[in-house]
């Protein structure tokens, strides 16, 4: 019988630390010392030390993973002082062999994350619709551990390319794990798990080159994309700002498919699941996507940890979509069809609890690389339903955890662990953790009374679900077949900025596809979703003639807008949880700053000073303000408004240096507000940034609070040709 309450039990076999007496420190390496001839021989053995004095700490000694102490963690063994080395040296083969075996197989999607754990509370009783415990009383709050993700890159690829983001959640319930694991996209590329190795074999770098890392913009992606009309939905999403965000916290996050909530009764109701973000939605402009790059490759990285380090804990609402499978059959659409949004039109989201992530974790390793999600872990009262995407997923999840993780008992890795009892008759392989006791591993049985067993009551129940007749065979469902229409809708549904976004991320990507045919299939598929969009990416492209439409299974309809689906008007206008940056020099105003200052930061924001040089600058007070940052290495990119406060002197000084003047010509173009003195007018001169509502000036605190606030879109035509 396994039993475990915490999934922090330390595994049999664990380190543990030993008590040590303080002792010197050799200084590391001890050139020319060797263990047997060291002066500290006769010291208490240990590594406690100088340091460790100093710090008045007290420090565990070294072991071997059998436990034995390590007098010398510095030179190998050699019967000579200049060698060779002696295979007897167990220390160091231990120690080398388990640095050698450090890496474990990444993820083959979503390799590159950052997690954190917080916990969901439920705000609204759903009882009425599910048994499961977790969304059943109001003020329940569930532990969880949530993975953010890119898809494509290498888990040693940047944070800022454009790609879809993962968004999985693990719920550590009363009743089990529960995990949504979904994206920052409401539907997918592809309706069948069938595809899934293609699809994602065709956006990953080309096996012949190993290029390009992290990016969909290569001939085998749009190849697959142009050839599979089923994706259009996913790639009007996926060339939208949505795959831009400029930081994890301002992401939504969908369950995509439909599941089913069961209740007491055992009734149905089907559920699609949301996250929105407190922060609102927040993308970057392209280019500021593409220095980000550059800039900080652990962008989002960074911005998670420094918010959850700085108290400012990113928080989600959590919404559910609940329909019947009456409102489901009079859909224009199949909803088990994951290329489909259900419009809020149809559906509204209720909003019925919060996430909120307020705990770094405190091994990387151990937790975000080791996490295991699985779509398939649900709890009595969730249920999946017949989405044949899903269907797939429930299968590869844990069959890529048994070689990711090495075998059978990844779930005992604490990360993993139910914070729930969990017994059942599952024993031995690879690297089990638990010593079960007792002489039954079977049942039925009868020889022990603390045997687990079934609990036809308590249980996961599935739902008893009546399907119709059919007839075996690999069929797409005809209701699958409207590939157009929902992609229209969410085009036509766009801001006229973000629908030049778009239609410029078309013309990026397929400006780096090599192959002619390509491109053309792919404005002959934009042709069915807008002619006005094919026509921009066919100019764009500098195709002569637009390629015919291609075939569509189904004529697209026109469906009502979907409001839901733009980013603009659903960001919030605040400064709360953004980042200002505000560039100083010598002699730059002391009051000025600290009027900026404090405006930003009562609106919620983190400040950050940047100078010319680390140590900063003397204030025109006499007293010196140390920067965060040093100019060339934090370009304007990593904040989201700027303030430049410079004396005269420094103005004209900084108008010649390169650094400083991309701060603000970055910051101009990237739609960021700018407060500026008049000491930094010659900067913003050479900048060439204009004037409009963003351009503020720095003795007005407040109007540059409301227009740091939010991205100057209206500056935006006088950048690029939008059309
Ligand atoms: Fe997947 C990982 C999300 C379809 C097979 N997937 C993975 C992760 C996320 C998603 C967020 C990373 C989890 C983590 O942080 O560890 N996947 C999705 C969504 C999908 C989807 C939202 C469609 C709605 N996935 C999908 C299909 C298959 C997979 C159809 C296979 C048939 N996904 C995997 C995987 C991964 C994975 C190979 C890689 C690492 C892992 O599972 O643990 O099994």
């Amino acid at each position: 019988m396994a039993r475990a309450k915490t999934p922090t039990a330390t595994p049999p076999g664990k380190q543990q630390p030993r008590g040590a007496k303080p002792a010197k420190d050799k200084p590391a390496g001890s050139v020319g010392r060797r263990a047997g001839a060291d002066p500290d021989a006769d010291a208490p053995r240990g590594t406690g030390g100088e340091l460790q004095q100093q710090a008045g700490g007290k420090r565990p000694q070294l072991t071997t993973n059998q436990g034995v102490v390590i007098a010398d963690n510095q030179n190998s063994l050699t019967p000579t002082p200049r060698g060779p080395t002696l295979l007897e040296d167990f220390i160091l083969r231990e120690k080398i062999t388990h640095f050698d075996h450090e890496r474990i197989p990444e993820r083959i999607v979503h390799a590159r994350g950052s997690a954190a754990h917080g916990y969901f509370e439920l705000t609204k009783s759903l009882s009425k619709y599910t048994r499961a415990k977790l969304f059943s009383k109001v003020g329940t709050r569930t532990p969880v551990f949530t993975r953010f993700s890119t898809v494509a890159g290498g888990a040693g690829s940047v944070d800022t390319p454009r790609d879809v983001r993962g968004f999985a959640v693990k719920f550590y319930t009363e009743e089990g794990n529960f995990d949504l694991v979904g994206n920052n996209i409401p539907v997918f590329f592809i309706q069948d798990a069938m595809k899934f190795p293609d699809v994602v074999h065709s956006v990953k770098m080309e096996p012949d080159r190993a290029f390009p890392q992290a990016a969909s913009a290569h001939d085998t992606f749009w190849d697959f994309i142009s050839l599979t009309p089923e994706s259009m939905h996913m790639i009007m999403w996926a060339m939208s700002d949505r795959t831009i965000p400029r930081s994890l916290r301002t992401i939504e996050g969908f369950g995509i498919h439909s599941f089913r909530f069961l209740n007491e009764d055992g009734k149905s109701t089907f559920v699609k699941f949301h996250w929105r973000p407190k922060l609102g939605i927040q993308s970057t402009v392209w280019d500021e996507a593409l220095k980000l790059q550059a800039a900080d490759n652990d962008f989002h990285r960074r911005d998670l940890f420094e918010s959850i380090q700085a108290g400012n804990f990113p928080e989600w609402e959590f919404g559910v979509q609940l329909f019947t499978q009456e409102q489901a059959d009079a859909f224009p659409f199949d909803h088990l069809d994951p290329t489909k949004i259900i419009p809020e039109s149809l559906v509204p989201v209720q909003i019925v609890g919060r996430m909120v992530l307020d705990r770094w974790p405190d091994n990387f390793f151990a937790e975000t690389e080791q996490v295991a999600y699985c779509p398939a872990n649900i709890v009595p009262g969730i249920d999946f339903s017949n989405d044949p995407l899903l269907q797939g997923r429930l299968f590869s999840y844990l069959d890529t955890q048994l070689i990711r993780l090495g075998g059978p008992n990844f779930n005992q890795i604490p990360i993993n662990q139910p914070k729930c009892p969990f017994a059942n008759h599952q024993r031995d392989g690879h690297m089990q953790m638990q010593v079960h006791k007792g002489r039954v591993n079977y049942e039925p049985s009868s020889l022990q009374d603390d045997s687990p067993r079934a609990d036809m009551k308590a249980g996961f129940r599935s739902f008893a679900e009546q399907l119709d007749d059919g007839v075996k065979g690999r069929v797409r469902p005809e209701s699958f077949a409207d590939h157009y229409s929902q992609a229209r809708m969410f085009f036509r549904s766009l801001e006229k900025p973000e629908q030049a976004h778009l239609a410029s991320a078309l013309v990026f990507e397929l400006s780096k596809v090599e192959t002619p045919k390509v491109r053309e299939r792919m404005v002959g598929h934009l042709r069915n979703i807008d002619e006005s969009l094919a026509e921009r990416v066919a100019d764009g492209l500098g195709l002569d003639t637009l390629p015919p439409p291609a075939d569509a299974a189904m004529e697209p309809i026109d469906m009502p807008a979907a409001p839901e689906v733009r980013i603009i008007g659903r960001m919030r206008e605040t400064l709360k949880g953004r980042t200002v940056g505000i560039l100083i020099d010598e002699g730059s105003d002391a009051a000025a700053l600290k009027a900026l200052r404090k405006a930003a930061e009562s609106a919620g924001a983190m400040v950050k000073i940047v100078a010319p040089k680390l140590g900063g600058a003397v204030l025109s007070d006499g007293k010196k303000q140390p920067a965060d940052g040093q100019l060339q290495g934090t370009p304007s990119v990593v904040f989201d408004a700027v303030a430049v406060l410079l004396s005269e002197d420094a103005g004209k000084k900084l108008a010649k240096d390169s650094a400083a003047v991309d701060f603000v010509a970055f910051a101009w173009a990237h739609l960021k507000a700018i407060a500026h003195d008049a000491g930094a007018a010659p900067l913003l001169k050479a900048g060439n940034v204009g004037k409009d509502a963003g351009i503020v000036a720095a003795s007005d605190p407040k109007g540059f609070v409301k227009a740091a606030g939010t991205r100057q879109f209206a500056r935006e035509p006088k950048l690029r040709d939008l059309a």
